[in-house]
């Protein structure tokens, strides 16, 4: 396909009619390789890159509606000032320059007192490095604000990657096509992984066999061969007892265990606790379920595993990715590149981060650290902080809907001595709590250039279209407000292109001599690696090896072996509470939306017009339930409204309530994360989503 590649550098004619490369900017391990279709200036189609390996032509429901999303009626089309109350949502129009000059002076006076008084607020709205972390940490470093520990998502599986492999490395999306076993465990992959489900496809239809490891009968679980539903939060256990069953029958390989792994005895002495009887009792199993996954395991190869965020939101959720992959190594996977793990990929990429987000813009770099605010207690934060958080700026993000413990956050956002600023495409739960909301732009209205996390290309967004309506780039707001703030640095005032040629190490072999005009006319690019990157070891651990023991942590105190760690809240770590809230609640990512964002579109809010909660059919029977009516789901937290569907894809003891819907949109006024708490993981500060118990009642 011969297409138009309209670059970042250059204006955007409004007239222009042809076809301009792209990336979806979601948060998704498949960051698509995109084609828009511009007639006139206008976007009338979004499509797959047809020649792109991963994306193959096909972008998900979900994006396929950008352009309604972009030219939404909804779409925030300039400049606002509150009016109303917090959180009432009435606000009035106000010119670009009133805003960012009033901004720009309240900044100043509080950075005059205290810079640490002030947050930037963000996570993955877009993933891109440029409308992402780009110019907006260039703008608070050199503010001195406090930093925000961004904890939302990952950072738990990260710590459970890092101490084990040594950072976010792991297979090639694409070989999981030539495996022969596939675990999915802990993905929904059909909803938020599509692009690798098709090379799970073609594995399965050349004869692989597929297992899905997830309290719930997902639509992905569906179309595995078998499925194992343990309880939430009980995966470390499983893998230990995984492992108690391949040492037991000796189905190891002991020549990469002696050369490429650490620690091996320690863990054997460690698995040897992790008895099937044991672990079946702990994951609400039978005892064979767990030896037979171990044999398949153990006797299969290639064998790979597809691991995904889903079951490291428990309180034990690194060390349940620690044991996770430590499996690989036992079973010496690693030695194909059809064999291995993958949670993300991450770290294959040779980012340069310092250069990107320039810490040595800080005042009293490099030896002062600003004060940090984990983005997951942003509740306790708000409400407790000493000194208090006096500024939020907030930018991809949609805090009030996502941050646990709905109550807390919105008490803390509701605050008048706050004072907020709200980058958004939509008046959403948060903006109607702004000061100011700012109109931005998005994916198809400004260049970009994107890793990506669940394979291994690298991906240009240039702009198809001029901005809608009055809206204004990331980038260019955190330009503006820095020159307004006298702010005259070289690196503040940074071009877009200049912003995405500092994020990368090009002379890095992966890079294999490409250059950000190579990017740009091709639309993507594959890091340059071997196919079986881990045959011969190499992991990026100080040893060199997989740490089954890792000796960091030993150091800081903690268990250097992976271990099970019961979730805060389960019968187990808590029976008092367990009694009084007797199911555990899981939140899982629903189809049509991308966590609160596409939940305001008309065409994505069908087939359920309504937050729907789901429950195993005994647990309906008890509490006198029929399918179909609105249910009350609720804790000594808070409480949401619901519709049930009653189904025995729910195991017992679970609800699964689909996330994430606006609180306003939703009957009642709150979404899931009203019963949710602020407790964190193990390791890696995370959120406890999946780590929650509550009771199902009639409306
Ligand atoms: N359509 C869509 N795609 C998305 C997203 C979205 O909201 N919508 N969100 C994106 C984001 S931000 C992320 S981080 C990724 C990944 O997001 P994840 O949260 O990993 O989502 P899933 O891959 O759907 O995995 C969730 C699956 O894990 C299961 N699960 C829950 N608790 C446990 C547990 O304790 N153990 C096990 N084994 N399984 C458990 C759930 O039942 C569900 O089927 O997806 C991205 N892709
Ligand atoms: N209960 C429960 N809560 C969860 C989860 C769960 O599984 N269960 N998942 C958690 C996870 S994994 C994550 S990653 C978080 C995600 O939480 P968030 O990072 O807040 O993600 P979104 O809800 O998608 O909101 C992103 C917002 O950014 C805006 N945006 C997009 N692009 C741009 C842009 O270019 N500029 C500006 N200014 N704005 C833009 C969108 O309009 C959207 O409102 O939610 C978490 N919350
Ligand atoms: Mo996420």
């Amino acid at each position: 396909m011969s297409l138009a590649v309209v670059s970042g550098a250059q204006p955007l004619n409004p007239q222009f009619s042809g076809k301009v490369r792209g990336a979806c900017p979601h948060d998704c391990p498949d960051t698509c390789a995109m084609i828009s279709t511009v007639e006139n200036g206008r976007v009338i189609r979004v499509q797959g890159d047809p020649d792109h390996p991963t994306t193959h032509g096909a972008l998900c429901a979900k994006v396929n509606a950008y352009p309604e999303r972009t030219y939404s009626p909804q779409r925030l089309l300039q400049p606002l000032k509150r009016v109303g109350r917090k959180g009432e949502g009435r606000f009035e129009p106000v010119s670009w320059d009133e805003a960012l000059t009033d901004i720009a002076a309240r900044l100043q006076s509080i950075a005059a007192r205290n810079p640490e008084a002030i947050l930037p607020y963000s996570y993955a709205g877009t993933m891109g490095w440029v409308q992402g972390e780009g110019m907006a940490s260039r703008f608070f470093h050199k503010l001195g604000a406090s930093m925000l520990d961004r904890t939302i998502c990952s950072s738990a599986g990260m710590a459970g990657l890092t101490t084990t492999l040594g950072g976010a490395v792991g297979m090639d999306v694409e070989q999981y096509a030539h495996s022969k076993l596939i675990l999915i465990w802990g993905s929904n992959s059909i909803t938020s992984n599509l692009h690798f489900w098709t090379f799970a496809q073609q594995a399965k239809r050349a004869g692989a066999r597929l297992i899905a490891i997830d309290p719930y009968a997902s639509d992905t679980a569906l179309k595995c061969h078998d499925h194992i539903a343990l309880l939430p939060g009980t995966d470390a256990a499983l893998a230990l007892g995984m492992m108690h069953v391949l040492i037991d029958r000796n189905l190891l390989d002991h020549d990469y265990i002696a050369r490429y792994t650490l620690g091996f005895e320690a863990l054997k002495a460690r698995a040897s606790e992790y008895d099937p009887q044991r672990v079946a009792g702990i994951c609400g199993l039978r005892p064979e379920q767990v030896i037979d996954l171990a044999v398949a395991y153990g006797t299969t190869a290639p064998a790979a595993i597809r691991l995904n965020y889903g079951m490291q939101r428990v309180r034990g959720g690194a060390n349940a990715v620690r044991a996770i992959v430590s499996l690989p190594a036992l079973v010496g996977a690693w030695r194909e590149a059809a064999g291995g793990v993958l949670l993300s990929a991450s770290g294959h990429v040779p980012m340069d981060a310092q250069a990107l987000t320039r810490p040595d813009l800080l005042p009293g770099w490099p030896g002062r650290t600003p004060r940090v605010i984990n983005m997951s207690t942003i509740g306790q934060a708000l409400n407790d902080a000493n000194p208090p958080i006096e500024a939020m700026i907030v930018y991809n993000s949609n805090p009030v809907a996502v941050a646990p413990d709905s109550e807390q956050v919105i008490r803390g956002f509701a605050r008048e001595d706050l004072f907020t600023v709200v980058l958004e495409h939509f008046q959403t739960d948060t903006a109607d709590y702004a000061d100011y909301v700012l109109p931005a732009t998005t994916q198809l209205e400004h260049f970009d250039l994107h890793k990506t996390y669940g394979h291994r290309y690298l991906v240009v967004n240039h702009p198809a279209i001029a901005p809608v309506g009055q809206a204004r780039s990331n980038a260019d707001v955190f330009r503006d407000l820095a020159a307004r703030m006298g702010f005259d640095d070289p690196a503040l005032k940074a071009s877009d292109r200049e912003i995405a040629a500092a994020a990368l190490r090009w002379d890095d072999p992966r890079m294999a001599g490409k250059t950000l005009n190579d990017i740009e006319q091709a639309g993507w690019i594959k890091l340059s690696m071997p196919d079986a990157t881990f045959a011969q070891g190499g992991f990026p651990t100080r040893s060199g090896k997989v740490e089954f023991y890792c000796e960091a942590l030993a150091h800081q105190g903690e268990d250097p072996l992976p271990q099970w760690v019961a979730p805060y809240e389960s019968a187990h770590a808590a029976p008092e509470l367990a009694k009084r809230f007797p199911l555990a609640c899981i939140s899982p990512p629903a189809r049509n939306f991308m966590n609160s964002t596409f939940v305001n579109i008309a065409s994505l809010q069908r087939p359920d017009d309504v937050p729907v909660c789901e429950l195993h059919p005994e647990d309906a029977t008890t509490r006198g339930l029929s399918d179909g009516q609105q249910v009350r789901v609720f804790n000594d937290r808070g409480a949401f409204l619901a519709r049930l569907r009653i189904t025995e894809r729910c195991r017992p003891q679970l609800v699964v309530a689909w996330g994430v819907w606006w609180h306003k949109l939703a009957p009642g006024g709150r979404n899931v994360n009203a019963v949710t708490s602020q407790a964190l993981t193990d390791m890696g500060r995370a959120p406890t989503f999946y780590d929650c118990l509550v009771e199902v009642q009639a409306a």
